[in-house]
């Protein structure tokens, strides 16, 4: 996708927090490796707006295997009529794990957004919720923000690729931005999940950005 940063390109950071490193309670593949990457962007100050996204889950979270009793994590389970994929505690509200990376310098986010923290429904994108209680994939408001700014195009990097960054592009392609995903300045939680992700986004015409293009 050619790539010209200006007035109406958004950055878009999911997840940039020490649980998804390795180490953490739910790590991801390599989480680290995108942190000085991430932060060398944020100090070029080449978007005039920058979105983190940060998984904020109060604790007996709904995505949490250990609210439910005789499951295991990475297991599916039916939530709200939907699959949900049970995972470890992470990202419970107020501890490190749940800090938004201190590698990074995010004195340039205009816009940190948290997500997950209703107990009963969980949140990969950051423009809305997973299906729940509410009803059908509730909107985070994230769509409008962009748009009352004049953003027509957003670029999503972070944690985790096959997870929150994925679901996050196609919500922003679906809300009509066009989206991009910096597939270097992104990590999975399952590495085996890349062919299907590649797959997923070459199908919805979101294009893979190098930073240098
Ligand atoms: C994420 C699983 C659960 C992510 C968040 O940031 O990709 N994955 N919560
Ligand atoms: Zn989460």
């Amino acid at each position: 996708m050619p790539f010209a940063s200006t007035e109406r390109t958004a950055l878009i950071v999911v997840d940039v927090q020490p649980d998804f490193m390795p180490g953490g309670t739910l790590a991801c593949h390599e989480g680290d490796a995108i942190v000085p990457g991430i932060a060398r962007l944020l100090r070029a100050r080449r978007f005039r707006h920058v979105v983190a996204t940060q998984d904020w889950h109060p604790p007996g979270h709904a995505s949490f295997a250990s609210s439910h009793p005789g499951t295991q994590a990475f297991q599916q389970i039916d939530l709200h009529g939907h699959p949900q994929t049970l995972w470890p505690d992470h990202c419970v509200q107020g501890t490190p794990g749940a800090a938004l990376h201190p590698g990074v310098d995010w004195s340039a986010a205009d816009l940190i957004l948290r997500k997950g923290s209703d107990r009963q429904v969980d949140s990969y994108s950051g423009f809305r919720e997973n299906h729940g209680p509410h009803g059908t994939r509730p909107a985070t408001g994230l769509a409008g923000w962009l748009r009352e700014r004049g953003v027509d195009e957003v670029l999503v990097c972070g944690l985790a690729r096959d997870v929150c960054v994925l679901w996050t592009a196609q919500d922003a392609q679906a809300a009509g931005f066009r989206a991009g995903l910096l597939w270097e300045l992104s990590r999975p939680v399952t590495p085996a999940s890349d062919e299907a992700t590649r797959a997923t986004l070459a199908a919805q015409g979101i294009a893979l950005v190098r930073l240098d293009d």
